[in-house]
């Protein structure tokens, strides 16, 4: 991203030389496919890509060792999705032995229902459909325990009985990745299924989970929020929102609901102006954290990089250089940056996170690098969750997946990549007319109203 290649070439080379999964090591299914597998495919493409638009990455005598690597670790991770009797994987695995023997039958939505992008990329470039397969088998069997009555699914599951154990629905931790992965698959493969999973999952966010005014920028009432509600009534559940559902204004961007993206972005972006960071959970009853730790996530970053995008308007370039230096002022430490314990006390815990490089410090530097070529219209290019970049082309939309499918044999619709809309970011940006591009200001009104709220008039 930052067109440095001899670094890039050097990390590459070292995690060729070093990196060996063969290790008696339990890891997170999803961190693992987030984070690691995400990160070899995304290199992956950047090494193989013919245009190469960052300047020369290509890695001399290359012969596919990072795609050998993501195959080796997927295939090290594929026991979690064995003897499930839903099709959800196992929350955890061990690389050398497979499911651990006293392993929770328990996981949460997101972990088990955000692995498709990562493993479809996969099955697509190796030509081998079990990756997506086992991936798209665990996002369709959460998606058929949806509740009949409001269509929204709960955060925690048993994946041997499809009992809702927690049954919380909600954009933050357990769930965010689940709604944003069912368009960023749509994006990428162009399959139809995901977007109408998409369209109706949101319908279903709007309908139970947004409370306050309808226009969020006018009108009377409150502001808008969305809250935690129980699946099955729709019923609020608790008054916290969490840090992790600020990426949403990203993924309303991504559709086009660039409006409601703002004022929900403008929230978030209150509550970190009062603490200099966000709360891990913040109660909007009591205005004040519930879960004090900010871990320099960077879901308000991305949100403001997108809609920065969107509308060029030079307040989310105000809200980044504000962002970056509380992130100096509060968190910087001598070998890196560091987790916040507490964002009132401002202490710190000896902890960075990989995603602070593979996201927050992505985000910022992209939020200020105009000329960035990922900018270029023509490049296209997708962001996983963790922040890695992938192109959408063609090498993705060959699907085998639907062969094997009992009873889906060639029903699912495929799109080209120039038919999708939400493609890359130069494209969103005409999703919001030009002449109204810097005239989506946020009414003063509105800014009041949100200040208030969490208290900081
Ligand atoms: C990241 O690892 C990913 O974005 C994930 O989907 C949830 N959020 C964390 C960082 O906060």
């Amino acid at each position: 991203v930052m067109g440095n290649s001899s670094e890039f070439q050097k990390a590459v080379k070292l995690v060729i030389d070093t990196v060996s999964f063969d290790k008696d090591s339990t890891v997170q299914v999803f961190e693992a496919t987030i984070r690691v597998l995400g990160s070899l495919l995304s290199a992956h493409i950047i090494i193989t890509d013919t245009k190469q638009p960052f300047g020369d990455m290509t890695i001399k005598d290359y012969d596919n060792e990072l795609l050998h690597m993501a195959h080796d670790l997927a295939v090290r991770l594929l026991p979690a999705f064995e003897n499930t009797k839903t099709g959800i994987p196992y929350p955890r695995v061990n690389l050398k032995t497979g499911v651990p023997p006293d392993s929770n039958n328990e996981t949460c939505t997101a972990g088990a229902g955000s692995l498709l992008v990562e493993f479809g990329i996969l099955s697509r470039l190796l030509g081998d459909s079990t990756f997506e397969w086992v991936a798209r088998r665990a996002v369709k069997a959460l998606w058929s325990l949806r509740s009949n009555n409001t269509g929204l699914l709960g955060n925690v599951v048993n994946i041997q009985t499809g009992h809702w154990v927690g049954k919380q629905s909600g954009l933050g931790a357990g769930s965010d990745s689940f709604y944003e992965y069912l368009l960023k698959s749509y994006i990428l493969f162009g399959e139809k299924e995901d977007l109408e999973m998409f369209n109706d999952a949101y319908r279903n966010i709007q309908n139970h989970l947004r409370r306050g005014r309808e226009a969020c920028n006018e009108g009377e009432g409150d502001p808008p929020l969305y809250v935690n509600v129980n699946m099955f009534t729709g019923q609020l559940m608790n008054t916290w929102i969490d840090s992790l559902q600020a990426f949403f204004p990203g993924l309303q961007v991504l559709i086009g609901d660039v409006e409601d993206a703002i004022c929900l972005h403008a929230f978030y972006y209150a509550i970190w102006k009062r603490y200099g960071a966000l709360p891990e959970r913040y109660n909007w009853q009591l205005q004040a954290p519930d879960v004090p730790f900010y871990p320099l996530r960077p879901e308000l970053v991305e949100s403001t990089y997108l809609l920065y995008q969107a509308t060029k308007n030079p307040f989310y370039l105000h809200v980044g250089m504000d962002i970056l230096q509380s992130l100096e002022k509060y968190t910087k430490a001598k070998c890196g940056y560091a987790t916040l314990h507490h964002v009132v006390e401002k202490t710190k815990e000896d902890r960075m996170e990989s995603f602070f490089l593979s996201e927050t410090c992505k985000y910022l530097y992209l939020l200020f690098d105009e000329e960035n070529p990922l900018h270029k219209s023509g490049n296209k290019y997708m962001f996983t969750t963790e922040g890695h970049i992938v192109s959408v082309d063609e090498r993705f939309r060959n699907s085998l997946w639907q062969d094997i499918l009992p009873g889906e044999e060639g029903s699912a619709e495929k799109i080209k990549p120039n038919e999708v809309k939400a493609v890359n970011f130069s494209s969103n940006c005409n999703r919001v007319p030009d002449e109204r591009r810097y005239l989506l200001p946020l009414k003063s009104n509105y800014m009041r109203q949100i200040d208030r709220m969490v208290g900081l008039i």
